[in-house]
């Protein structure tokens, strides 16, 4: 009896130092669950009010702008609207995306002075800056890491990203990205030191006062022409991000969500073939074709190349390009097919 009851004994003890243990684990397990969680904080959007107003003035101010140009303001005024903001677009295109982005070909130093100054008429953020966010989309496309990840929808990759601070990954992986090109870049340098000073005067005060002293345009008139003319050019980049991430064909890699845009091509001087741009980003025409049908950029360039101040124009084989399309596109150019000898 009494063996029996020492065996009892042990056994209950054993059992509770068993239950001990798991709820012990049990605890543990919850401990490090709760570092890697605090390791890792839940992205949570911390909204920048400063941009929600600044975009709110100007997208109401564009309206308005709008309005007088077409009812009340004068037609140079119009046709200048036209001409400085395809001026401020080509700086984008040609000059911090093509040029600077991308290395698609190089440009003499003249070239690269008014670029800059046709970069900063577009306020779109200094070329530094521009250009380490662009990359940055390149290298982590469609992750947490993209400034505007089109898998977070229409509305932030259009303008919501620039309305709240960036994701924690963006700012870490970023770092990975090399930009010691463009440190060594005098009129990039130049121009990231002068920022401050030479956009508003580029931006805003330049194209608002020469209506005004040229053909007598009545200051406010200007004013919000300006706002127009730089609202609408935010806007119809910021469709490259938004509307050719979702909408359109996939010739050249049917696994990324960017896409051949004619549209968006028309309206942004030639940076709609976004699925080829992705594939091929350092192509100068920014896309297969190099004919100038929506592509205004690449005619620039082409100019500045017959005139010597743009060489080294960088272009993909066309059998690659079709070796490609053959492996990983949608079929709507090159049919889809196991022939790699082609
Ligand atoms: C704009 C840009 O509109 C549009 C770009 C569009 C691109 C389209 C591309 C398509 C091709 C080209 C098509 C052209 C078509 C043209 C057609 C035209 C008709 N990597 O940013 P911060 C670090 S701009 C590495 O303040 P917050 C870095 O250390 C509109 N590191 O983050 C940085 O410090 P620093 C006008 C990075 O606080 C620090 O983090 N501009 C990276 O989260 C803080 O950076 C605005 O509205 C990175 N990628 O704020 C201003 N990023 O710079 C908008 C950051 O000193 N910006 N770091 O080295 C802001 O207000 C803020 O950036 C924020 C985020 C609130 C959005
Ligand atoms: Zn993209
Ligand atoms: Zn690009």
């Amino acid at each position: 009896l009494f063996g029996n009851a020492a065996t009892l004994f042990l056994e209950a003890s054993q059992q509770d130092v068993s239950q001990k243990e798991a709820a012990e684990k049990a605890v543990t397990q919850k401990l490090l669950i709760q570092k890697a969680q605090n390791l890792k904080p839940k992205y949570q959007w911390k909204i920048v009010w400063r941009n929600i107003i600044a975009f709110l003035y100007l997208h109401l101010g564009a309206l308005y702008g709008l309005y007088i140009l077409i009812t009340a303001a004068k037609f140079y005024t119009t046709l200048w609207s036209i001409i400085i903001g395809s001026f401020a677009a080509i700086g984008v295109t040609a000059g911090a995306h093509r040029l600077w982005a991308h290395r698609a070909y190089k440009a003499k130093w003249p070239m690269r002075v008014i670029l800059m100054l046709m970069q900063t008429t577009a306020f779109q953020n200094h070329i530094y800056e521009w250009v380490r966010d662009h990359r940055v989309h390149h290298k982590f496309t469609d992750t947490d890491a993209d400034p505007h990840n089109a898998k977070r929808g229409f509305f932030f990759s259009h303008i919501g990203w620039l309305l709240v601070q960036k994701h924690p990954d963006v700012i870490n992986k970023g770092a990975t990205v090399d930009m010691s090109d463009l440190e060594k870049d005098a009129v990039v340098v130049w121009q990231r030191r002068f920022y401050i000073i030479l956009l508003p005067i580029f931006c805003f005060l330049l194209p608002t006062w020469i209506p005004c002293h040229f053909w007598n345009e009545k200051p406010i008139y200007a004013w919000y022409s300006t706002l127009f003319r730089y609202t609408l050019s935010l806007n119809l980049t910021w469709l490259v991000n938004s509307a050719a991430h979702i909408w359109g064909m996939k010739p050249y890699d049917n696994s990324i969500s960017p896409t051949d845009s004619l549209s968006v091509g028309i309206v942004a001087y030639g940076e709609g073939w976004h699925n080829y741009h992705h594939i091929f980003p350092w192509d100068y025409k920014a896309a297969e074709l190099g004919n100038y049908r929506a592509n205004f950029t690449t005619a620039f360039i082409d100019f500045f190349a017959w005139i010597g101040w743009a060489y080294d124009l960088k272009i993909v084989e066309h059998s690659m390009i079709k070796k490609r399309a053959a492996r990983t596109g949608d079929g709507s150019i090159y049919a889809q097919t196991d022939d790699r000898d082609e």
